[in-house]
């Protein structure tokens, strides 16, 4: 694999889930391949999960790690071209990219959507500004509009679960009292199209997903009744996009309970977490021994590790 920005880098997205699980079972299995390689991990923004899980995967595979909060304490930087830069942007990410990439042999990066425009978002200028610039392979820790690790993830976790061979996965809206990316959702419905499972959707009418995403799911607007017959239920909030960024509903009836679990063929329960409690999803549904949450996270370390070790590799 070149990069991983998306499913669209995975030449064979089933095989990449077989991995990731094989790698769980030996972890240590290729503790060298990483050898005098260096991963250099670029948070613009906040993580607990993709931040720990990916240094853990590199330190697997034998790699050296670097990890940089940008927003705090990297130089501000400017991704226009042809500007004057008299602002605050410090340095350009021509020279920021190429100076990363003689200490890194492949460098990850988190840059949230900014909420504002959704052409500039959903362009993902800063990623693929990054892609342009650096000569070593770039991964998604979360984009803009994705979040391939985690739907990775979320595939390997479904496949390791599944009491059937082609489960009903639910992705259902929950809410939430501050505006998200559509990054998670939008990850999740591309990665589960090529999975061997029957994906619907459930959100109010106004959470539309943009159309390159949601354009001919099986969406059915009534929650009880997407839920019905469901093996996973896997909830997130995302803000709308056709009012783009907004919050247009916080309504606590699409909050998961245990009686809405009740409808469910005894589904399992999913989130990428961090979740608010009592908003998304009740005590009871965190707490009870169907959920995942704990798993997923868990999984994020052998995610990685696969495609860590499918790029070094190449
Ligand atoms: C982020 C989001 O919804 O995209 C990160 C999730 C992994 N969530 C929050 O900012 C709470
Ligand atoms: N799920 C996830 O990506 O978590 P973090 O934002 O904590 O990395």
């Amino acid at each position: 694999m070149k990069q991983f920005l998306s499913i669209k880098d995975v030449p064979n997205p089933l095989q990449l889930v077989k991995e990731a699980l094989e790698i769980k079972a030996n972890p240590f299995g290729y503790s060298k391949l990483g050898t005098n390689k260096t991963l250099g991990l670029l948070f613009f923004n906040a993580s607990l999960r993709t931040r720990l899980s990916t240094q853990k995967a590199a330190q697997n595979l034998g790699m050296e790690v670097m990890v940089m909060n940008m927003s705090t304490e990297g130089w501000q930087l400017e991704f226009e071209d042809n500007v004057i830069m008299n602002g605050e942007s410090a340095e350009h990410i021509k020279e920021a990219a190429a100076v990363i990439s003689q200490y890194c042999d492949i460098i990850g990066i988190r840059t949230f959507s900014g909420l504002v425009d959704s052409a500039e978002d959903y362009s993902e200028k800063i990623l693929n500004t990054f892609v342009a610039n650096a000569m070593v392979p770039i991964i998604s820790l979360e984009s803009a509009t994705l979040h391939p690790l985690q739907s990775l993830t979320d595939w390997m976790t479904i496949e390791e679960q599944k009491r059937v061979d082609k489960p009903k996965v639910v992705l259902t809206w929950a809410p939430h009292p501050k505006a998200l990316p559509q990054a998670v959702a939008n990850s999740f419905v591309q990665w589960m199209r090529q999975a061997p499972v029957e994906l619907v959707v459930t959100h109010p009418k106004e959470y539309e997903l943009a159309s390159e995403f949601g354009n001919g799911l099986a969406i059915e607007y009534d929650q009880n009744k997407a839920f019905e017959g469901a093996d996973f239920i896997y909830a997130k909030n995302w803000s709308a996009y056709n009012d783009y960024g907004k919050i247009l509903s916080e309504d606590k009836g699409w909050t998961i309970t245990e009686e809405k679990m009740g409808l469910t063929n005894n589904a399992a329960f999913m989130h990428c977490l961090p979740v608010r409690r009592n908003m998304v999803v009740s005590d009871s549904v965190l707490d009870n021994g169907n959920s995942l949450v704990i798993k997923q996270s868990e999984n994020r370390i052998y995610a990685a590790q696969a495609v860590l070790k499918s790029i070094l590799e190449r």
